[in-house]
């Protein structure tokens, strides 16, 4: 896969018959998309966008330029990660990713909502730090504590169950996240051992999770591209190995 994002000006690459996602590496929503498709071995491609300079193309799938897009058939889209997601697990129902039980679907989605309020906080702090205020950090931790509950009472591996579930790819990109704020100069947003034993176990084994292992990123590598976006330059092609090039090392005179 490359990890170049394609800006305005550049072609749509051709069809390859498979689904299709429109992605920006860094981007939470997308990453959820990213993580339903793996758990679902599902076939796909990906096409990364580069936000800042959308390629022309990218609005026939998704009107408001937001990523991520699926490409469901040739031309056709639909955007949004939770439309997509819930799109997906209905239409490729052989890895289900929902309980049989309406109401803890019912309450997987409270689980999603009570988790906005850091989701904001993370935001804020990465990106607009100047208007981050003390209810920011306190909300953030509250989300926190109020998973943490979640999971002790559930008393499973992960909120879903034994394996992981639409609710947990939801939420995990954004924990992921998380733990680069305090490498951006945000210490107050750091997960403590101490407070946080269970979700941090629980953070650590989404990590090495099938679907997300191969897609995981470091917090160091989330708090570089954090901080070119807040220089103004937001380095989308910072993983692109395709941009590195082959030259031979020249032979020594002797
Ligand atoms: N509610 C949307 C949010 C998606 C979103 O905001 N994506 C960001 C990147 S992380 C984006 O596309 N930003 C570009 C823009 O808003 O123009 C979803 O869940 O897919």
């Amino acid at each position: 896969m490359s990890e170049k994002h394609l800006q305005t000006g550049d072609a749509l690459p051709a069809y390859g018959g498979k689904l299709r996602v429109f992605a920006m590496r860094f981007c939470p929503y997308a990453e959820r998309t990213i993580l339903v498709l793996n758990a679902k071995n599902l076939q796909y491609d990906t096409v990364f966008v580069n936000l800042d300079h959308k390629p022309e193309w990218v609005f026939n799938y998704s009107p408001k330029g937001t990523v991520p897009a699926l490409e469901y058939e040739e031309g056709k889209g639909i955007f949004d990660s939770n439309i997509i997601n819930f799109y997906l697990d209905e239409k490729y129902p052989d890895v289900a990713l929902q309980s049989t039980d309406p109401l803890r679907r019912a309450e997987d989605k409270i689980v999603v909502e009570l988790f906005a309020a850091a989701q904001t906080a993370f935001y804020t702090a990465a990106y607009n730090a100047q208007a981050l205020q003390p209810k920011q950090v306190e909300d953030f931790h509250k989300g926190l504590e109020t998973l943490q509950a979640t999971l002790k009472e559930r008393g499973t591996k992960f909120l879903h169950g034994d394996y992981p579930g639409l609710v947990d790819y939801t939420l995990f990109p954004f924990l992921e996240r998380f733990e680069a704020l305090p490498l951006v100069g945000k210490p107050e947003f750091a997960l403590s051992k101490d407070k946080y034993e269970l979700l941090v176990t629980y953070i650590e084994t989404m990590k090495v999770a099938p679907a997300v292992k191969p897609y995981y990123l470091t917090p160091d590598t989330h708090a570089k591209f954090i901080e070119s976006r807040n220089k103004g330059d937001a380095n989308y092609n910072m993983l692109d190995t395709s941009a590195v090039c082959c030259m031979r090392p020249r032979k020594k005179k002797e």
